[in-house]
């Protein structure tokens, strides 16, 4: 074994969170001791979170499986084996499934759990393989993608730091206080400059203890709220004619529809007094400029593409676009470099590209197109980054396709649900234990994930488990050559070279020091007032989304499918909206297991205002049951008195193991645009457990 020298190293967290922070890893003795910020990173340089910290706790857990792990027959538990016979065992099933029903009934399923220019390599191994079936869309944040493509063009942002230069920030449906911890630091920086902080949520949240203003609408009516806003600055002529005169495209169309959003209808809807959206607006008007910061978590509705639309036209009719300290903070993908294709958007719309690899699933509908695939059906899933048994919507459906299968295969650090579904478990790396190289989506740095240890036990990356596959399947050099790196370090890094080629500011021996800004980054998006839209603007009429989306070209205001004020069957059975948010010190599904986090959050619980809490008879601290037509879980109660009436709120994340779950009451549905998934269109009841 290999053994690195001790030092400090620089390196890059590669989860799917906002801040992707720079590292500094202390190593001493071969083993990691320390994790510090690395303070070139103008966004992330201040300080780790505390799943940062874990870290430590993570890679050296007992719980980590270090070696292949087979299913014993017939049972729920597992047994050790070694790569030889789990290898020769997958590819014994790859070859039958293939000769018997093709390719296709393979599905490969990725999740969001590492970044890195070397996930590619798996797509590229099925393609020799002779081809796969792979889903398309996103759950995390495609609608909001959309939503920005169709109205600007392109999905970047002013650099995190220009936070600072901001007089008016909103955090619309964005916990940054938890979900974005470095972004509080720029916003605390404008708050001590004079600016004001404005929390649109219906959680009292950590971010809104910070704030000059809380504005808790009914989940899901943030379009007609955005609409009523609209209409008041509009009305009251606090908009910059100039610059909707030069990039505006649809004003009058626009202007012309908001007019049914009077204060008192928007309150209706929205369930916020008249008088706050009318100080909402003139907050927008008094203090530019303006930063709206909206978060992922709103635009999981089944009307939140077109919701978002209508939040961008108010930085567009008052000019608050391609300014130091204004615009439109969603999605940053300055660092989205070694794409050809620029937005995620476009890369997923359901069709086969190749003819070998079929793009028949959309993530969001997982279970129930699993099960309704034919020609072939789908005979063995293979399961990588992503713990789609806890984390996608509907998971009665997920798991009941995940047992239809003849084999499953899943590479895992840790037992998680959807392992224990798996026949064979390859142990996966951690993010210390193979370079690779990283973008992130808030700040626009490169960044190099280093190698600094050794894979413990017998943990091998993918990269390696493919070409190992590749071997036993018969697939040449050649074949891989350009695709599937050798296992050993100097390959890997070779092809991560080959990747940095087109880029001359972009070496591996510059990125080993630290962050590098991507080539080309604005610090100030959009400053040459270039749109990339049909129109050359701003889009507040998009006749693309009516075209690609069927939906109506302005942003017009519908309410989520599964509304308390819909006419669904669940709103005459449910009254309460289930939000089910990420939270400080979990990513989705990963860290819960962690002995050095469950100190703080040992288990899940369920919060309740307190009127719907004595409404139901429930005290705090009872066990409830959390129900629908779809599932149940069983919980303790929180009593929170911040919480809007009519909700109430589990955090995602939780394994059906420790108790959670919370999928099982989510509906398998798509957002109105970019094939996202309507976690939030979830109407639920509680009632107190009789002991
Ligand atoms: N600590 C931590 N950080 C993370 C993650 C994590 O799991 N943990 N995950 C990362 C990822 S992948 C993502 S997608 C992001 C998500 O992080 P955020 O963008 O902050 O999104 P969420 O936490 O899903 O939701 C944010 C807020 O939206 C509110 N909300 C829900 N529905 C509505 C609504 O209809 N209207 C309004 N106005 N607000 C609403 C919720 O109450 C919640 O407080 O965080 C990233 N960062
Ligand atoms: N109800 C509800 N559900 C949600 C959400 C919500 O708001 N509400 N949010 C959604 C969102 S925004 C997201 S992004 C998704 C996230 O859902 P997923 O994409 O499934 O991500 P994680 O839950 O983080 O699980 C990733 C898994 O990858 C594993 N892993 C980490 N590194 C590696 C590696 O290098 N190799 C391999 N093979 N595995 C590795 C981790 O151990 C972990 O088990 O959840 C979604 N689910
Ligand atoms: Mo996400």
């Amino acid at each position: 074994m290999k053994i690195h020298s001790d030092g400090i190293y620089s390196t890059a967290c590669p989860r799917n969170c906002y801040s992707t922070c720079s590292l500094q890893v202390h190593l001493e003795n071969g083993r990691i001791r320390r994790i510090e910020p690395h303070p070139d990173n103008l966004a992330t340089g201040r300080g780790v979170c505390l799943k940062g910290l874990s870290y430590i706790d993570r890679v050296y857990s007992p719980e980590r499986i270090l070696q292949p792990l087979k299913r014993r027959a017939g049972a729920h538990d597992f047994m050790p084996i070694s790569w030889s016979e789990a290898l020769d065992t997958i590819a014994a099933e790859l070859v039958r499934i293939r000769d018997v029903w093709g390719a296709q009934s393979l599905l490969y399923y990725s999740g969001s759990g590492t970044k890195g220019l070397l996930n590619s390599v798996g797509l590229e191994f099925w393609r020799l393989y002779g081809g796969c079936t792979t889903t398309y869309g996103d759950l995390c944040w495609p609608a909001g993608l959309e939503a920005t493509r169709l109205t600007l063009g392109d999905n970047k942002h002013n650099a995190p730091w220009d936070l600072e230069n901001a007089r008016l920030i909103v955090l619309w449906g964005k916990n940054a206080a938890e979900t974005n911890v470095q972004q509080m630091l720029h916003i605390d920086h404008a708050r001590e400059k004079g600016a004001m902080l404005i929390v649109i949520d219906p959680r009292r949240t950590d971010s809104a203890e910070r704030a000059d203003l809380l504005v808790q609408p009914r989940p899901g009516s943030d379009g007609a709220l955005a609409l009523g806003i609209a209409r008041i600055l509009i009305n009251k002529g606090w908009i910059d004619n100039n610059f909707i005169s030069h990039h505006v495209h649809g004003f009058k169309e626009f202007s012309e529809y908001v007019q049914a959003y009077t204060p008192e209808k928007t309150a209706r809807i929205s369930d916020v007094p008249a008088a706050i959206i009318e100080r909402l607006a003139a907050a927008i008007h008094e203090h530019p400029p303006l930063s709206i910061c909206a978060g992922f978590g709103m635009q999981r509705y089944t009307n939140s593409g077109q919701a978002f639309r209508a939040i961008i036209a108010l930085l567009a009719i008052t000019g608050q676009i391609a300014k130091p300290g204004a615009g439109w903070i969603y999605a940053n993908l300055q660092s989205h470099i070694f794409s050809t294709v620029r937005d995620p958007v476009d890369s997923f719309p359901p069709q086969v590209p190749d003819g070998v690899i079929r793009v028949a699933i959309s993530t969001a509908l997982l279970g129930p197109q699993m099960l309704e695939l034919s020609d072939p059906p789908l005979k063995m899933a293979w399961v990588e980054r992503g713990n789609p048994i806890s984390q996608n919507p509907g998971t009665g459906k997920v798991l009941e396709a995940f047992r239809s299968l003849d084999f499953r295969v899943v590479i895992e650090q840790f037992l998680t649900d959807t392992a224990r579904e798996a026949d064979i478990i390859l142990p996966a790396k951690s993010f210390f234990e193979q370079s690779d190289i990283i973008g992130a989506y808030w700040h626009p740095y490169i960044q190099l994930k280093q190698k600094i240890i050794e894979p413990p036990g017998q943990v091998k990356p993918e990269s390696e488990v493919y070409w190992l596959l590749a071997k036993r399947l018969g697939l040449s050099v050649q074949q891989l050559s350009g695709k599937i790196p050798d296992p050993d370090d100097s390959a890997v890094e070779a092809f991560l070279e080959s990747k940095l080629a087109p880029f001359p500011e972009l070496t591996l021996e510059r990125l080993r020091r630290g962050p590098v800004l991507a080539p080309g980054t604005e610090e100030v998006a959009f400053a040459d007032f270039h749109f990339l839209t049909p129109s050359g603007k701003i889009e507040l009429y998009s006749a693309e989304a009516r075209d690609r989306w069927r939906l109506d070209p302005l942003p017009a205001y519908t309410e989520p499918e599964e509304s308390v004020a819909g006419t669904s069957t669940a709103a005459q059975r449910y009254f309460l909206n289930l939000l089910t948010p990420n939270t400080k010190n979990s990513i989705h599904s990963q860290f819960n297991n962690l002995p050095s986090i469950r100190q703080f959050s040992p288990k899940p619980v369920l919060t309740i205002g307190a009127a719907d809490a004595a409404s139901r008879g429930i005290a705090n601290g009872e066990p409830v049951r959390l129900f629908n037509d779809r599932g149940e879980l069983f919980l303790e109660a929180r009593i929170d008195f911040g919480l809007k009436k009519g909700c109430v709120c589990l955090a995602n994340g939780w394994w059906i193991s420790q108790g959670g779950g919370v999928n099982f009451l989510s509906l398998a549905r798509e957002t109105d645009m970019g094939y996202g998934a309507a976690f939030h269109d979830n109407l639920v009841e509680v009632e107190k457990v009789k002991l």
